[in-house]
């Protein structure tokens, strides 16, 4: 049987038994988690009952474009943790991201509202007290811990494989711990899958940094991951163990990266494609696995690294010529003539400038607002909405998160870009994680919408 192993930590659990047969030993952390979120779910599974009972109400008709396009806008599926407004951006549990980043605790001398503690808000729907965030991030360094063979996977992998897939493969890797397909194995009744979704919740949350790190080791580096600091917060510790810098600085960018990207609501790529597996009853791994493979997409999460791409070939290209408003608009309309999107600029959803955009901004103007790859950023940021106002088609001609991020990795000497899109599924894990549980705590059912082809809708839309 294999020793479960903590890498780098060079610790070994004490006692080494697998995480392969049973529940996590429940903490005291976890059971007020659990305290917390009970009489939550009972009012929200009461709440579903009486809307069920108006279930024949109409609440959207649906037009055809909706039924091609993507069912954009099509309100037809249910997300407790977040909620997203056009122009306002993403709520966690009705708190907006500026808000978030106020309430929820920080580090010691940070400014960024921790992502584990966001995680606390997205399950329970109450903002941690300093002590529960610091008693939660503890519980989730008790539960990182990894088996070997997960890891001899993914040192097994070529180095010049994507690091979304090593990531989307390490979750499967690790899929054999899930509790709750044991339990399910076992008859655990439909009552108990949340608590058990929530056990594998927990451990997922708390392996994947480490899953990541490896990557970025094994991909980027020699393979070696610098020391597990259960010391530090749940983001400060996988900035750490990128091993990128020593700045202080990266450690507090990293919290509010992971904070910012941690739920977007159900109905995006990823969040939806986790929830649709979900909904079969595949466990948290399996579920998040297939979300990871919708996230490399690059209109979804991989957009980050075709951002940072498109500006450094900016700056490469326009070398020696001073980049302003007009001349970064010259330039763009050169990407849009060869027929590509401008990166970083538009949104599925959102009709305005993403607020998450907005909070990377105000981090990047205090820190290094005098980085000439922030003084890019800072002219298209200017020139290109009205750009793209211009084409008369781009429904939202602002940035998205993904335009700033970059720039903010980059600086503290995060280069890699094939690796950007995986530190997206670190965070994201938070909020998928907490909507499984939540659709298994409400006993949401197998999704299973219906599918016509073009003539069938053309039958019912033209009458032909
Ligand atoms: N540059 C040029 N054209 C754009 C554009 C952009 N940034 N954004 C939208 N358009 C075009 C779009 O291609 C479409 O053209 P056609 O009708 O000729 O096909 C038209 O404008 C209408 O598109 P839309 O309705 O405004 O946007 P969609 O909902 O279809 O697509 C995005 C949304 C995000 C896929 C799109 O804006 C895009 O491709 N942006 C660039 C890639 C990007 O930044 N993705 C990141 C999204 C991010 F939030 C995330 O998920 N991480």
């Amino acid at each position: 049987m294999e020793r479960i192993a903590r890498i780098a930590a060079h610790v070994t659990a004490p006692n080494p038994s697998p995480l392969t047969a049973m529940p996590t030993a429940s903490s005291p952390i976890v059971e007020t988690l659990k305290a917390k979120m009970k009489p939550l779910i009972a009012e929200k599974i009461k709440l579903k009952a009486d809307l069920l009972k108006a279930g024949e109400t109409k609440i959207a008709d649906l037009t055809v474009e909706q039924c091609i396009n993507g069912a954009r806008s099509v309100k037809c599926m249910v997300t407790e943790t977040s909620d997203l407004d056009a122009m306002k951006g993403i709520a966690y549990r009705g708190l907006s991201l500026y808000d978030c980043n106020k309430q929820l605790p920080k580090a010691p001398g940070g400014e960024a509202g921790l992502p584990e503690a966001a995680f606390w808000l997205l399950l329970t729907g109450e903002v941690p007290s300093e002590a529960e965030t610091k008693a939660f991030t503890e519980e989730l360094h008790r539960r990182a811990v990894v088996p070997q063979y997960a890891l001899t996977i993914i040192d097994g992998l070529p180095k010049d494989m994507h690091p979304m897939t090593q990531i989307s493969t390490a979750m499967l890797a690790l899929q054999k711990e899930s509790i709750f397909a044991k339990m399910y194995d076992q008859g655990m009744k439909k009552g108990e899958y949340w608590e058990y979704a929530l056990e594998d919740a927990l451990n997922l949350t708390a392996q994947i940094p480490i899953m990541a790190a490896k990557i970025f080791a094994n991909v980027f580096k020699n393979g070696s991951v610098p020391a597990y600091d259960s010391k530090l917060d749940w983001a400060a510790n996988y900035a750490q163990m990128l091993g990128v810098t020593d700045d202080p600085m990266f450690k507090e960018a990293t919290r509010l990266y992971l904070m910012l990207h941690a739920d977007h609501e159900g109905g995006n790529v990823s969040a939806h494609t986790t929830h649709l597996v979900g909904s079969a009853l595949s466990d948290p791994y399996y579920s998040w696995a297939a979300g990871l493979c919708g996230l490399a997409g690059p209109l979804h999460g991989l957009a980050n690294q075709e951002c940072l791409a498109w500006l450094l070939q900016v700056q490469k290209d326009m070398a020696g010529q001073e980049i302003t408003e007009k001349s970064i608009t010259e330039y763009a309309k050169k990407t849009l003539a060869e027929g590509k999107v401008i990166p970083g600029f538009g949104h599925a959803v959102l009709r305005n400038t993403d607020p998450r955009y907005m909070l990377e901004r105000e981090f990047a103007l205090k820190h290094h607002s005098a980085d000439p790859l922030f003084k890019l950023v800072d002219a298209c940021f200017k020139a290109l909405p009205p750009l793209l106002e211009s084409l008369g088609k781009v429904k939202n001609p602002n940035p998205n998160v993904d335009a700033h991020s970059g720039q903010i990795m980059t600086f503290y000497g995060l280069t890699q870009q094939n690796y950007y899109t995986v530190i997206f599924p670190v965070s994201r894990t938070l909020g998928v994680m907490a909507q499984y549980v939540w659709s298994r705590a409400i006993g949401l059912p197998i999704e299973r919408p219906k599918s016509v082809p073009l003539d069938v809708l053309a039958k019912t839309a033209l009458k032909k």
